[in-house]
């Protein structure tokens, strides 16, 4: 009579006052083998009908994300994103052997949340060669990559020729290594350049090689903040839309958001919710990626660092309000690989790769490693009592030996 009576109840989470009797009830229905609200203590009483949305898998609104930000209710926050990402990926965890290059920090925009890009006039700048991104592409360990990562500056003299030449010459001489390659703000520059459209620039970048499109330069998609840490960036709806012809033509992309600086939970949520919409129309994002704002050696330096949880709660709401991408990267070069480990008991089911040589955050002060070797990865993901799986870019399952892999299809 009492057990059926605590099982009725058991959608309605009822406030207990009793710690006891709450533990009781609890245990009752463990033996029940019930997973519902009761399980979870939830500190912040506003975040109950979130609970419930959660467990009936239904979408939630902008007003959800931004009280999600808000709360520091963090273990609830952690519990409703496990629960999907366990509904989504069980314990499966993916990483990647993959390799990035920064041809080059030459860039004409200026932004203030960034470390990386200079002047061209500038001493410590740089620029390689052809055969330098070529040579560069095959140094490092001797395990196979799977993707080249590349991204650089808004370069003012490298044109569309230039870039379609590096493309070819890379899947020359690595015929099997996916392409991940130029953030929507690169392409709008070459389009803008150019005097062409963004479509023909990704056709044409494409038929040299470009596989797919990494998420960075999206930022925060606010005016206000824009104006303020990347004034001479496209806009937010310019990136949109710059990803919403990417994935006209097939091609699939990520996307980012960089939090920790001047944004608040309102323009988070505004952020996540033009990505969802995005993705409802599309289907083209593969990842979604928080990255955390470093502000050593940029303008905006007197900016406190992000701490852990901050880290953890952007991956965890990501998790809840992008319920139509399929995968949340902790990327453990920003978030370092201890964060990055509880992180996937908190929404994320990737920690990206092993990278080999990281700039961005380095130039802006992160202290991680530059790399990181397969088989630390893979323990990585074991400690945190996960099931590492390694992926190809578009997460397919790879099997390998030390020099060569095998692309499950
Ligand atoms: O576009 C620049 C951001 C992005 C700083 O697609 C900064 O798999 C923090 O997009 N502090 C590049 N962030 C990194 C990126 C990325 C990384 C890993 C995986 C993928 C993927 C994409 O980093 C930039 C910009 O948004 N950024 N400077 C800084 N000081």
């Amino acid at each position: 009579m009492e057990i059926q009576h605590l099982a009725e109840d058991a959608g309605q989470a009822p406030p207990f006052s009793d710690n006891h009797e709450r533990l009781r009830q609890h245990a009752i229905l463990c033996i029940l083998g019930c997973r519902c609200s009761m399980e979870i203590v939830i500190d912040d009483p506003r975040l109950r009908p979130i609970l419930e949305k959660v467990e009936a898998a239904q979408r939630l609104s902008y007003d959800d994300g931004v009280t999600l930000f808000e709360t520091s209710d963090i273990l609830s926050v952690g519990y409703m994103a496990n629960l999907v990402r366990e509904r989504l990926h069980g314990s499966i965890t993916y990483f990647n052997v993959n390799r990035h290059i920064n041809p080059t920090d030459v860039c004409v925009a200026s932004c203030r949340l960034c470390a990386f890009g200079k002047r061209a006039k500038d001493p410590k700048a740089y620029t390689m060669s052809l055969e330098e991104v070529w040579h560069r592409a095959g140094e490092g360990w001797s395990e196979a990559v799977t993707e080249f990562h590349i991204v650089g500056g808004l370069h003012p003299e490298l044109t569309l020729d230039w870039y379609c030449e590096m493309l070819r010459g890379l899947k020359y001489r690595f015929p099997q290594v996916h392409l991940k390659a130029f953030t929507m703000v690169e392409v709008a520059y070459l389009a803008q350049r150019g005097k062409i459209s963004v479509r023909e620039v990704l056709e044409r970048l494409r038929d040299a090689g470009m596989d797919s499109l990494p998420g960075g330069g999206a930022e925060i998609f606010c005016d206000r903040v824009r104006r303020i840490i990347c004034d001479h960036k496209i806009t937010g709806e310019q990136w949109i839309e710059t990803a919403r012809t990417a994935h006209s033509l097939g091609l699939h992309s990520n996307c980012t958001m960089l939090y920790g600086h001047i944004e608040n939970a309102e323009d988070r949520a505004d952020h996540l919710v033009k990505l969802r919409a995005l993705q409802d129309e599309t289907g083209g994002f593969v990842t979604f990626i928080p990255l955390a704002f470093h502000p050593d050696n940029t303008p905006l330096q007197h900016i406190p660092k992000t701490t852990g949880f901050t880290d953890i709660k952007n991956i965890a709401v990501a998790r809840l309000m992008l319920d139509n991408i399929p995968h949340i990267k902790a990327y453990w070069i920003m978030m370092t690989p201890r964060i990055a480990q509880i992180a996937l008991r908190f929404g994320a089911d990737d920690i990206d790769g092993t990278v080999v040589e990281e700039k961005i955050y380095h130039d802006a002060g992160a202290t991680t490693s530059q790399g990181l070797r397969r088989g630390e990865l893979l323990q990585l993901i074991r400690k945190a009592g996960r099931e590492p799986v390694e992926r190809d870019t578009l997460y397919r399952p790879v099997t390998r030996t030390e020099t060569a892999f095998t692309v499950l299809v």
